[in-house]
């Protein structure tokens, strides 16, 4: 039997989902991206799972695109025709970052160390990004010619600004976590030792709280982005109605009142 390329496992309503693929620092090939999806399909469908984290084995968290998959015509012959890379954009790496933007569940990136390419910007993508204190962020695209994918295009100025985006982006050189929290890249950098008990823990604290009106916060931030001020506000306040009407604002109102912790159910 062959190691999941995705290793799943879950503690009481959180699922990790870990790129398994060290030998190659888990660089994606269409298989695992396919199984990512997959993974994230399944934990969306699940109404036991009210948060996931998505981390890496071994050394690295993701080094982007495997170079050597046929599919990004490595070591072409002469007079053999490139395929069109942006294929795979089209077929995996779009549905896949879509998939993780509209979670009904937060999601943390638990980068445990480097996270290059697409890897970087999955990771980027994610609801909250923390890191040992010995990854690196690399926008490695311009070292080979491409511009920065998986997202990373609106993402980036949006999270640095411009003038760090394009410093990330065209000079492609390692970040380290510390750094990339300090410019607010990330959420968090904590020593490498702690990361993962660090993930876990912030996961089963959101886990508890009311996560389906943290997915809406995420929709609205990321809708917002392209709306005129009044529309946001009016974008909220249809929002709120709905959640209005759920069951967590209705738990979460009387538990504050009665003096009690809330449980939160909805997703
Ligand atoms: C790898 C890779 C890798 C294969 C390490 N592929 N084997 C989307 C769609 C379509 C087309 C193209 O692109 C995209 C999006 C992208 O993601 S483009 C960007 C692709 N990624 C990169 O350019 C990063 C390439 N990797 C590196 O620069 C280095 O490996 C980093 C800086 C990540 C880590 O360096 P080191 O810590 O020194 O490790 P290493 O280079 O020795 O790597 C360890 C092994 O992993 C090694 O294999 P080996 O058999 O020699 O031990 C590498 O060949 C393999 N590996 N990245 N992307």
């Amino acid at each position: 039997m062959h190691d999941p390329l995705i290793e799943i496992s879950q503690d009481g309503a959180v699922r990790t989902l870990t790129l398994n693929r060290p030998a190659a620092l888990n660089a994606f090939t269409s298989a695992m991206l396919a199984q990512m999806r997959a993974a994230l399909d399944a934990a969306a469908d699940d109404a036991g799972v009210r948060c996931v984290v998505i981390t890496g084995a071994g050394r690295g968290f993701c080094a982007g695109q495997d170079l050597s998959d046929p599919l990004v015509n490595p070591n072409l012959q002469p007079g053999e025709a490139p395929k069109d890379i942006g294929h795979l954009l089209d077929a995996y790496y779009i549905p896949l970052a879509l998939r993780v933007r509209s979670m009904p569940v937060p999601v943390i990136a638990a980068v445990n160390g480097v996270a290059a390419g697409a890897g970087a910007n999955f990771a980027l993508g994610c609801d909250l990004v923390i890191a040992g204190a010995s990854a690196n962020f690399i926008q490695a695209f311009s070292k080979i010619g491409l511009i920065p994918d998986c997202g990373g295009t609106w993402l980036l100025p949006r999270l640095v600004g411009r003038a760090r985006a394009l410093q990330l982006a065209l000079l492609g050189e390692k970040l380290p976590a510390a750094e990339a929290q300090a410019m607010g890249l990330i959420y968090r950098c904590v020593p490498d030792e702690e990361l993962a008990v660090t993930a876990q823990a912030l996961a089963q604290r959101l886990s508890q709280m009311p996560v389906r009106a943290m997915a809406q916060t995420r929709r609205a931030f990321d809708e917002a982005g392209r709306l005129e001020f009044e529309d946001a506000l009016k974008l909220e306040a249809m929002q709120q109605s709905r959640l209005g009407f759920a069951d967590d604002y209705q738990e979460g109102a009387a538990a504050f009142l009665q003096k009690r912790a809330p449980k939160f159910s909805d997703r």
